[in-house]
């Protein structure tokens, strides 16, 4: 059955302030699709995000919503998850708020496997303040920060999710949103600290800017630095090169999720039980 979009949106907000097509659209879409197929109440969902076109994204959903300072999204999350465990916490970052100013965030976030959904939308670039450099701008494009080239190596978001301890880590794109909403669901389910890099389209201020005059190029361009997962690991280090897998590229069930840890603190705390090290370790 077709969804009522209005369930979820708030009216008095729309027409949402991002720019035609953008990308940031299509995955608020996407995870509206992923809350209603997994019967969510919305009373129980919390959105948090912090300051980016991206942290835009909390102010059109109608749930609990915390739009947040730049960087310190995670922060607030944690102290929401902590005090909520039964709620279900996301998380809505840009590439600049989740990997510079946030980055320190955004690995301790992992490293505790808090149970947080954290969305990442990866569009190259600082998209809100027209167009300085970010941790996964690629080498050689222009930005107002580097008018010569990016000559900055960039951030695998993902591999640092993975390396920092997040029990699911996916990367997916806004080509494919059948994709998008299945793998949304499976990390939303996923008890620990849930990171999605999903490829994003900045054509305004990253696009235009780096010989991508219409913004289906800047999607072309998307879409030829992606690979299944399933290829690319069948792929040699030589056809890897510049390429990003996606897919689930990380899922491990064995940790604990942190407020469950923090869970055993506080009846420590309340009444002397001890804490189960078999079960945090
Ligand atoms: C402490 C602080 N530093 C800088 C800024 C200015 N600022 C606002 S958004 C932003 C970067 C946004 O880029 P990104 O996080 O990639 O999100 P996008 O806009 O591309 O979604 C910056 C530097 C700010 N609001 N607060």
């Amino acid at each position: 059955m077709a969804i009522d979009y209005n369930k979820y949106l708030r009216a008095n907000k729309m027409p949402t302030l991002w720019c035609w097509g953008c990308g940031d659209g299509v995955i608020l879409k996407t995870i509206i699709r992923a809350i209603h197929e997994l019967g969510w109440n919305m009373d129980d969902v919390c959105i948090v995000s912090g300051i980016g076109c991206s942290g835009r994204l909390s102010s059109y959903v109608d749930c609990n919503t915390v739009h947040t300072t730049h960087g310190r999204a995670i922060a607030y999350a944690t102290g929401i998850k902590l005090a909520n465990p039964n709620k279900h916490v996301i998380v809505v970052t840009g590439d600049g708020d989740g990997l510079a100013i946030g980055g320190n965030h955004t690995i301790h976030g992992c490293r505790r496997n808090i149970g947080l959904n954290h969305i990442l939308i990866n569009n190259f670039i600082y998209g809100l303040t027209n167009s300085q450099t970010s941790p996964t701008t690629p080498q050689g494009f222009w930005t107002v920060t580097a008018q010569y080239g990016n000559i900055d190596p960039h951030f695998d978001a993902a591999k640092l999710a993975i390396a920092a301890g997040a029990t699911f880590v996916a990367r997916e794109s806004v080509l494919n949103t059948n994709r998008l909403e299945k793998t949304l669901i499976k990390g939303f389910e996923h008890d620990g600290y849930s990171f999605f890099d999903i490829f994003s389209n900045c054509h305004i201020n990253l696009g235009r800017k780096n010989k991508m005059g219409e913004a289906t190029k800047m999607l072309e361009w998307l879409d030829s630095k992606i690979v299944n997962k399933v290829k690319y690991d069948q792929m040699s280090e030589e056809e890897r090169k510049d390429l990003y897998p996606t897919g689930i590229l990380h899922e491990d069930n064995s940790r604990i999720e942190y407020s469950k840890a923090y869970d055993q603190v506080i009846k420590a705390a309340q009444d002397g039980t001890a804490i189960d090290w078999e079960m945090i370790k």
